[in-house]
């Protein structure tokens, strides 16, 4: 297929794809295997539970899953129905959920057993429309109200027909985080995910049918969600699924008993890996290549990982917003360090302040156009309109493109930092450390460790006569924000370098680290 029909449902594409080997493996979780017959057959079953349950087209579920087979079966069955899932990181706070109930209007939830206790608790914080709740592997006896999944499967009979979606129909969203402001609702397509994998998934990555996918990075995350559901299930290959957190010894524990073939994760998972005393020998693995986004990848990680494993670790970059990877090495064309070339099928540009191209050698802003671009920002036309301009959507990354072609990550151009492959606003962390009786004001800034890797790094003046030490006020931003933001450095201060009207100057801070 070449290009898309004017009907396209791409949960149906899927099980259309697979049919015929029915009997082999989708997916590896905790729990057991799930084939490709069975993935279908349970999606179709959620997707008429969704509808008995009076849920229409359009109208969108929230989507809070650990990574176990119930999470594709659900985001398939959403599909099918057209219905659109709202997947959302299962990280977050009750205040982050109740926002975006609110936000999405989410008529039903799909919840894991472990985290309806947080759910719970953002639903009864401020209204919201969820009218049916479905928890997968719950843990104890459901309130009134909430259903087992399992249950509401096995009493439903599969969906007949798709939903007649186009191409173009909100197929999911996603929620991006920026510095400042709520995340936003990243509104995709059916169209797009197809679009993924015909560019990336397939041609760059070259996956097939005889391979075994695993993604550190979970579901919820653009990139995760090609690596384990769009681009393995477009070949009809095997995926594994971790519900824990992918440490390094649960990540070798699948690497050995599942042996995946494919294994996609973040430079800061790849190095605390090859810092563990427990790394695997070549021989215990099946590795035959890696994947890596979320930040840029240090050299140096690469070729130790390489000497080890023999096996490469290609480094792209993706976003929320094209869903996947448009920037990227390919296996035989490696160049560490850089972040490679565009994949075919993105152009990409790098822009000065004045809007135009900057030669090769100056950093300019990244831009991207593809097909795989969100429709927009759900209730946001300011951000809509400041991100995606006219076929163009704007990354916020700064890049350098070489004479030959390849292109260099050179920091962000707003004040976002990733750490370990994830957003985190340092306004939202200083907002936080300020809640803190104690602390006067805070700055944050990003600051390289050993391995070349983004931290968070908080400059603190604490308020005359008051103390506080470094681990009460990273306990108080894990209690306040998802865990994932807390500082890890945090430095006392008599005071803030500031300009004459008062305004921070992180770029002091940043020069002071740097030395
Ligand atoms: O962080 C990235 O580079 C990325 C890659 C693929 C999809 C989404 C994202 C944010």
């Amino acid at each position: 297929m070449t290009s898309l029909p004017e009907r396209f449902n791409f949960a149906e594409h899927l099980f259309d794809l697979n049919r015929a080997h029915a009997e082999r493996t989708a997916y590896i979780d905790d729990r057991g295997r799930l084939s490709y017959g069975d993935l279908e057959d349970r999606a179709r079953r959620l997707a008429s539970v969704l509808a008995e349950a009076g849920v229409r087209r359009e109208e969108r579920v929230l989507l809070l899953m650990h990574d176990t087979s119930d999470w594709p079966v659900c985001f398939l069955g959403c599909l099918y129905a057209g219905v659109v899932p709202v997947a959302v990181n299962t990280l977050l706070t009750a205040d982050d959920y109740a926002y975006m109930l609110a936000h999405s209007r989410a008529q039903a939830a799909l919840v894991s057993g472990a985290l309806l206790p947080v759910l719970s608790e953002a639903m009864a914080r401020g209204p919201h429309e969820v009218g049916t709740l479905l928890v997968s592997l719950p843990v104890g006896k459901l309130h009134a109200g909430a259903r087992d999944l399992e249950a509401a499967l096995n009493s439903a009979s599969p969906l007949a027909a798709p939903a007649p979606t186009g191409a173009d129909d909100p197929g999911f969203w996603l929620y991006s985080s920026g510095s400042t402001g709520k995340p936003k609702g990243t509104v995709h397509t059916h169209g797009n995910l197809w679009w993924t994998a015909e560019l990336y998934g397939k041609p760059v990555l070259g996956l097939t049918q005889q391979d075994v996918c695993f993604s550190a990075a979970k579901l919820y995350f653009a990139y995760g969600l090609g690596n384990a559901l769009t681009f393995p299930l477009s070949v009809g290959a095997t995926v594994v699924l971790m519900a824990e957190r992918p440490t390094p010894d649960a990540t070798f524990k699948r690497w050995v008993d599942h042996q995946p073939t494919v294994f996609f994760g973040a430079p800061t998972g790849f190095a605390g890996m090859l810092a563990s005393p427990r790394l695997p020998a070549r021989a215990a693995v099946a590795l035959r290549m890696c994947s890596s986004a979320g930040e840029a990848l240090p050299a140096e990680i690469a070729q130790r990982f390489k000497a080890h494993f023999g096996c490469d670790i290609i480094d792209g970059i993706g976003s929320t917003e094209m869903l996947h990877i448009f920037l990227s090495n390919r296996p035989g064309d490696i160049r560490y360090g850089t972040t490679g070339k565009p994949v075919p099928g993105y152009e990409v540009e790098l822009r000065g302040e004045d809007g135009k191209s900057v030669p090769d050698g100056e950093v300019g802003d990244l831009y991207i156009r593809g097909p795989s671009a969100a429709l927009m920002y759900w209730n946001n036309r300011e951000k809509t309109r400041d991100t995606f301009q006219g076929g163009w959507t704007k990354s916020g990354d700064k890049y350098v493109r070489d004479a030959d072609g390849y292109y260099t990550y050179a920091g962000r151009s707003d004040d976002m930092l990733k750490v370990s492959g994830i957003y985190v606003s340092p306004f939202e962390v200083e907002a936080t450390l300020m809640q803190h009786t104690a602390v006067l004001e805070a700055a944050v800034i990003g600051k390289q460790d050993a391995d070349g890797l983004t931290k968070t790094k908080a400059f603190v003046v604490l308020k005359d006569g008051k103390a506080a030490t470094q681990d009460e006020l990273k306990a108080f931003v894990k209690e306040k924000l998802a865990p994932y933001k807390y500082p890890r450095f945090i430095e006392f201060v008599p005071e803030l370098p500031k300009t004459a009207t008062g305004k921070i100057q992180r770029f002091r801070l940043r020069e002071l680290e740097a030395r």
